[in-house]
């Protein structure tokens, strides 16, 4: 969770026509765009360099970064996202990473696929869950692809009907990790402290610990208590509008 970089990518008017689990109306491009510079200059208060990248009207779906790549120390892994509309996304991503890395390797197999908000890296490893946009093919390329980094993989499942693993957990710090009820259930957490997210505030599962603090969505005041009582530095963002889309803090950046 200590990080020097982060790159994001503004949304574009074609935002609009995101992909979304539900209908639950027309996102603002204008107030994401306001969230969007928020959520930027949280990141760059924790002293890090964040890279901001040009709109892509051709992908509606492309502010939510997160899911084109996996960042790790040693190198990156450029993903091939399981939604069609997707797909070309990743290899948009692919030069600004090599522009800051030493290594990029792709996940290639014709039958892979994989998206970043399926995969959670903690100090000990990486849990990638199986969802209607990760595969177990995708899974399989991936370890191959860390293992020679030293990071070990371990296939966990995203609950049916949640987009991403992510959207129902995040990393707090090396040990603790926020999770809804429904996906602690499943026992995935074993060894690992987890602190719950209140009952009815599953949407807010999805923070980021980026340095020194936890950005999560604005709205969600009982899971807020709960973390600020363990010690935790909050910072709320607008979500509103990514939230129709069934995005959340994680997926706004690439983190490393
Ligand atoms: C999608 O369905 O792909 C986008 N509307 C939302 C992606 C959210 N990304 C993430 O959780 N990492």
């Amino acid at each position: 969770f200590r990080f020097t970089h982060a790159v994001t990518r503004r949304p574009s008017a074609s935002i609009t026509a995101g992909l979304r689990a539900v209908d639950t109306g027309t996102p603002d491009l204008a107030l994401m765009l306001a969230h969007h510079a928020d959520y930027i200059a949280a990141l760059k208060e924790t002293g890090a360099r964040v890279v901001e990248l040009d709109p892509l009207d051709a992908y509606p779906d492309s502010v939510f970064v997160e899911d084109t790549a996996l960042c790790l120390p040693d190198g990156a892994v450029i993903m091939r996202p399981g939604a069609p509309s997707r797909l070309g996304e990743a290899a948009e991503m692919a030069p600004h990473l090599k522009a800051l890395y030493g290594e990029v390797r792709w996940i290639t197999g014709e039958g892979s696929f994989i998206e970043g908000g399926d995969i959670l890296t903690t100090e000990r490893e990486i849990l990638v869950g199986r969802s209607a946009r990760t595969n177990a093919a995708g899974i399989d390329e991936l370890a191959r692809l860390v293992a020679p980094w030293g990071h070990r993989l371990r296939e966990v499942v995203t609950p049916p009907g949640v987009l991403h693993f992510k959207t129902d957990c995040s990393l707090l710090d090396a040990e603790t990790i926020l999770s809804t009820p429904r996906l602690a259930a499943s026992g995935c957490f074993r060894g690992y402290r987890v602190i719950l997210t209140a009952e009815g505030e599953e949407a807010c599962a999805n923070t980021i610990r980026f340095n020194d603090l936890v950005l999560m969505p604005a709205g969600f005041p009982a899971t807020r208590d709960r973390l600020a009582a363990e010690g935790y530095a909050l910072r709320e963002i607008g979500n509103s509008e990514c939230a129709k889309l069934d995005g959340g803090m994680s997926c706004l950046s690439l983190r490393f």
